[in-house]
């Protein structure tokens, strides 16, 4: 069985989001943001204590973007993988990696240094700074990409590549940067949330019962 550890809507969601559009059977864990404070119990299964950590058997994984790839590939390709040898998969992976390392990391400094840290420790320059970093890659990245009215980032289909930037996008409308997605990017982000695997994923962390220490 897979057991997911989860906080509602933070990176984990991608892996979420990836079980339900491949309706794979698991357990969902419920976390308190930050559970390093709020279940400090879990540093026995995360030592970093982040979210997410995907438990399949021996397998511990603590990287949603690995996290989704795994799953989509683990018992064999899915519409979800783009395989060696697809013209695509290039792309595929580095979109994968682009959702994360390009566009959820700096939205979390502005996260931080805007919303989280106690007001005298916030550091509005560092925010609005990492704010305009974040706009300029959607910009040049995403919103080039789709520009010509693709529906899907690569290989003509929804893949776990959408789910990684949809997740930053879900994350940016959080964050109140929203307002500010180019047009095609909007659209883009309409289309992800009409996915029946994104409303299902919704609905499971809104039903989850929280985890108890
Ligand atoms: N690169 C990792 C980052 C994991 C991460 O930092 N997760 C955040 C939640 S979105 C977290 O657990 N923050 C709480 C903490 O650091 O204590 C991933 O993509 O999963």
């Amino acid at each position: 069985m897979l057991t997911l550890y989860h906080c509602a809507d933070a990176r984990s969601f991608r892996c979420l989001w990836t079980l339900e559009e491949l309706r794979l059977p698991y357990e969902l864990k419920l976390l308190p943001f930050p559970p390093r404070w709020r279940q400090p119990d879990y540093l026995a299964q995360n030592p970093l204590g982040t979210i997410p950590l995907l438990v399949d058997g021996e397998v511990r994984m603590t990287e949603s973007a690995a996290i989704t790839q795994y799953l989509a590939t683990r018992d064999g390709p899915t519409a979800l993988s783009v395989a060696p040898g697809d013209p695509d998969y290039g792309a595929w992976l580095n979109w994968l990696h682009h959702g994360e390392a390009t566009l959820t990391f700096p939205q979390t400094l502005v996260l931080r240094y805007r919303r989280l840290e106690p007001v005298e420790r916030r550091l509005p320059q560092a925010a609005d700074d990492y704010a305009r970093w974040y706009q300029k890659r959607l910009e040049e990245g995403v919103a080039r990409a789709l520009a010509d009215g693709r529906d899907w980032l690569c290989a003509d289909r929804f893949t776990v590549a959408d789910i990684s930037v949809g997740y930053a996008l879900l994350l940016a409308s959080s964050l109140g940067l929203g307002g500010e997605f180019p047009p095609v990017v909007a659209d883009y982000w309409a289309r992800c949330q009409s996915r029946d695997g994104f409303r299902r994923a919704k609905q499971a962390q809104a039903d989850a019962p929280p985890a108890t220490g």
